[in-house]
This record gives structure tokens, C-alpha cells and sequence, in this order.
């Protein structure tokens, strides 16, 4: 069994919905132990698109790097994502963040995810359900990564949001 965290992101569509549609279909091919609250977040990159929400979990799982890869791919693609440029609007982003304390470098996945430490839409819900957790290439606590960007902007919580989340098992059929 292996430890991963997956970041998650939406920003078209119903994206409360979509966040629950993503933790209640992975939560059947895998143990989804701990979710962070929900943030609505400004979006990085790509400024003109709408307003993100973002969330991370814990799981854990038999599945490879590889196999967890192809399974979040398939559950962007059952919510309705269709492949564009990068960082372009999406209902569902699902990122692999950490898995174990592995080092990940090939063409298709690189873990850790190569720019959490620079995302505080990923750091500040990480910090939240895994602040010691260390970063395998740097040596520094998520706490300390977070902390190291300084003032946070642009990343609020967003209660509403979770109460849908947290009930994502009675969330309506899959489009
Ligand atoms: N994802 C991106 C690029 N920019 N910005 C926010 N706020 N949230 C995201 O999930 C996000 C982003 C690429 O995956
Ligand atoms: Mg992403
Ligand atoms: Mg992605």
C-alpha cells in the first residue's frame, strides 16, 4: 500500500459537483482517507478563466505511479474534460501531488508534482491535512513551503463548497 496526495481543481460547469463526481469516483478504485475544506482560488498562469475551486486528498492504494495516472485521466474524461492547451479552463484537474516519497521522472508523470511548491492553491489545503509531510527532492515540510511564499492572496475557503463535498455519496449519476 502506498500513500499519495492528488490535488484537485475546477473552474467550468458545476464545480462543487464536480469536485464530488471526482472524490466519489475515486473513492471506488481507491481508500480516500482525508479530503482538505474547499478553496475558491484565483486562477495562475492562465488569468483570463473563471475563478478555480481547489481541494487536495489523501489516499491510499495498491495502484502504481502509472496505474493511478491512467485511472485519474479516466475520471477527467468521465466529467467531461476534453484535452486543450495547457492550463486552459477545465470541469476537473486531478494532479498527482505526491505518491510516497518516490521521485517520478518520466515522460508521461513527474512526482512530486513539479510546481506545487510554487502553487498556493495546492499548499495552503496540503497544509491543512499534511503539513509535516516532507517534499522528497527539497527536505522541507509543506509547512515550510508554504511559509516560504510569504503572504498568501488570491485563496479563500469556501464552506459552501464543502458541505457538497463532504455528502459526495449522494451526488446525482455521472454525466
Ligand atoms: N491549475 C492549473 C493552472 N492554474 N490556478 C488555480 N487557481 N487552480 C488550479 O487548479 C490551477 C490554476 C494547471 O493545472
Ligand atoms: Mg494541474
Ligand atoms: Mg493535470
Amino acid at each position: 500500500m502506498a500513500t499519495a496526495y492528488l490535488g484537485l481543481g475546477s473552474n467550468l460547469g458545476d464545480r462543487k459537483l464536480n469536485l464530488a463526481q471526482a472524490l466519489e469516483l475515486m473513492s471506488q478504485q481507491v481508500a480516500v482517507e482525508r479530503v482538505s475544506s474547499v478553496y475558491e482560488t484565483q486562477p495562475v498562469g492562465y488569468e483570463e478563466q473563471p475563478l478555480f475551486l481547489n481541494a487536495v486528498c489523501r489516499i491510499s492504494t495498491e495502484l502504481s505511479p502509472e496505474q493511478l495516472l491512467r485511472l485519474a485521466k479516466e475520471i477527467e474524461a468521465k466529467l467531461g474534460r476534453i484535452p486543450s492547451f495547457p492550463n486552459a479552463p477545465r470541469p476537473i484537474d486531478i494532479d498527482i501531488l505526491f505518491y510516497a516519497d518516490e521521485i517520478v521522472n518520466s515522460q508521461k508523470l513527474t512526482i512530486p508534482h513539479p510546481r506545487l511548491a510554487e502553487r498556493t492553491f495546492v499548499l495552503v489545503p496540503l497544509a491543512e491535512i499534511a503539513p509535516e509531510l516532507v517534499h522528497p527532492e527539497s527536505g522541507r515540510t509543506i509547512g515550510q513551503l508554504l511559509n516560504d511564499l510569504g503572504a498568501v492572496a488570491g485563496v479563500r475557503r469556501c464552506a459552501e463548497a464543502e458541505e457538497i463535498v463532504r455528502r459526495r455519496q449522494n451526488v446525482p449519476g455521472i454525466r
